[in-house]
């Protein structure tokens, strides 16, 4: 009898033991991507199961319904959503706070307790984010009907930079709407919060301008290579900025000009000096084109464009695009691109442009991409414009990682993932200090790459790199603990079916 009963107590404690070690309860440990400001563990678990609640004050329950979504897709967990004034004793909790200033509109709280969750936040922008900590807790793919456990302790999180980006040429390769989601998906996973749109190139001129139908019909009927192209009508841009905003996530449209516009010289024969529509372009060269500076309809064009451009979009950028205008005399130049940031303002946006506009008239407000050249980026300095901080050489989700590469260009050099990671928007030239920089941006060409796919293989596993640089400071930044992060996200990444650059920088587990 006493036997048995020893035998029994054996019995618990050895089920108990086989339960905690597969328990994570050291919030330290867990591999954020990016790295949060502070973390303090206090190593225990939260158990996260069918009857878990999600309880939200007024105003976050949108948040709460997106939590109970992504719950419901990783683990098959369907947990209730409800309002509350006060805060529960049980369950995860959204509340919000006007008393913590220092989380500014998109910082955080995430306080995990043994029965409460509870998610502090000012605006809903820091509700998303902490969903997204939350959510790097958890298995990426769990069965159904299993328990989580969630390692208590409190995290206190804000980003460095207000601006996250990363762009996506849809111009040079058309991709859908569900591509287009799907890489919004994937910036909102790592906490970023612009979507950089290159809507016009010469290969394709991809957004419905509704006084300039040709542009669609006929700029947006191919794309490199010769394929057929395509375009997003004014509904389905609406679409797409409606799916980001969800997601904390600004759409930036650029239509690109003076150069960079073949597709609307082909589309329109009175674009052209000659009065001839050029030739649909399918290859890829760059800095043959140009809109003309002495003709009157051009700045109809741009005036219509611009127009049609803010009334559709909500964020307050419009990218003016501005670079490789080589056959553009610089007088013409500086008059295109000067009136084209006038017409920004005038419609009640903001300029953004490429480095090369900065030998323009930089109008106030004027934010300056630097890509490639420093002598432009001190000049806009010089001028009182803030700089997005893109440099190709580090910075180029469409540079080549190494000489075998599958797709990809390496006219800035090869970008290895730890290359793309080790590097300082602060300091990165001379001129560039904190207070100059509104933020970070890795831009993806899709000169060669021709859908979402595709695309994976050059955005993976860099793109977590650069939300890093972007949310977390420099000083707490290192190669080596970021790399030991990174490498438990190759199993996230396969669980989503991301085809990503299996990179030898990075033990992967
Ligand atoms: C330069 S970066 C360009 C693009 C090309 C890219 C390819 C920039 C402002 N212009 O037109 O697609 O290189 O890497």
């Amino acid at each position: 009898m006493k036997n048995s009963l020893y035998y029994c107590i054996f019995l618990a404690i050895m089920m108990f033991n086989s339960c905690t070690t597969k328990t994570p309860t050291d919030l330290t440990k867990t591999p954020l991507i990016p790295k949060p400001v502070s973390i303090m563990a206090t190593g225990d678990a939260f158990l996260l199961n069918a009857k878990t609640v999600i309880y939200c004050q007024e105003g976050t329950e949108k948040q709460g319904q997106f939590l109970a979504a992504e719950l419901k897709k990783v683990s098959g967990l369907n947990p209730e959503v409800k309002n509350v004034v006060t805060a529960p004793d049980k369950g995860i909790f959204f509340s919000v706070s006007a008393s913590k200033p220092e989380l500014g509109e998109e910082g955080y709280e995430l306080v995990i307790g043994k029965k409460i969750i509870e998610i502090i936040s000012n605006k809903p922008a820091g509700c998303f984010n902490a969903i997204q900590t939350l959510l790097q807790t958890l298995p990426v793919k769990s069965a159904e009907g299993e328990v989580l456990s969630v390692p208590t302790g409190s995290i206190t999180d804000y980003p460095e930079f207000g601006y996250r980006g990363a762009m996506l040429d849809v111009a040079r390769h058309f991709f859908t709407i569900d591509e287009v989601k799907r890489y919004i998906d994937y910036l909102s996973l790592y906490k970023m919060n612009v979507l950089h749109l290159h809507l016009s190139d010469d290969q394709g001129w991809r957004i419905e301008i509704k006084s300039w139908p040709k542009l669609t019909e006929t700029g947006g009927s191919t794309e490199v290579g010769g394929g057929p192209g395509g375009f997003y009508t004014q509904e389905q841009y609406a679409e797409i900025i409606s799916y980001a905003l969800e997601r904390n996530i600004t759409i930036i449209p650029e239509i690109d000009m003076p150069g960079h516009t073949n597709a609307a010289l082909a589309s329109y024969a009175e674009l052209n000096k000659s009065g001839k529509a050029t030739s649909l372009y399918t290859g890829t060269e760059v800095g043959f084109s140009t809109l003309w500076a002495d003709l009157d309809v051009t700045y109809k064009f741009i005036d219509d464009v611009v127009r049609e451009l803010t009334e559709i979009t909500p964020g307050e950028f419009i990218h003016i695009g501005g670079d490789e205008s080589h056959v553009t005399a610089p007088d013409d130049y500086v008059k295109i691109i000067n009136f084209a940031q006038e017409t920004v303002v005038k419609y009640g946006k903001k300029v953004m442009g490429w480095d090369e506009i900065a030998n323009a008239t930089l109008i106030s407000g004027a934010t300056v991409q630097f890509w490639a050249d420093i002598k432009n980026t001190n000049l806009a300095i010089e001028k009182g414009a803030k700089v997005l901080v893109s440099p190709a050489k580090k910075a180029y989700l469409d540079m080549q990682y190494d000489s075998t590469s599958h797709y990809g260009l390496h006219w800035a050099g090869y970008i290895e993932v730890d290359t793309g990671y080790i590097w300082n928007p602060v300091g990165y030239i001379p001129a560039l200090t904190r207070d100059k920089i509104i933020g970070v941006e890795a831009p993806l060409w899709s000169e060669t790459v021709s859908n979402i796919d595709e695309a994976e293989y050059l955005v993976f596993p860099r793109l977590p790199g650069y939300a890093e640089i972007g949310w977390t400071k420099a000083e707490a930044r290192n190669w080596e603990d970021y790399q030991y992060r990174l490498a438990k996200h190759g199993k996230r990444f396969e669980a989503l079916g991301i085809n990503y650059y299996k990179s030898p920088k990075v033990q992967w587990e």
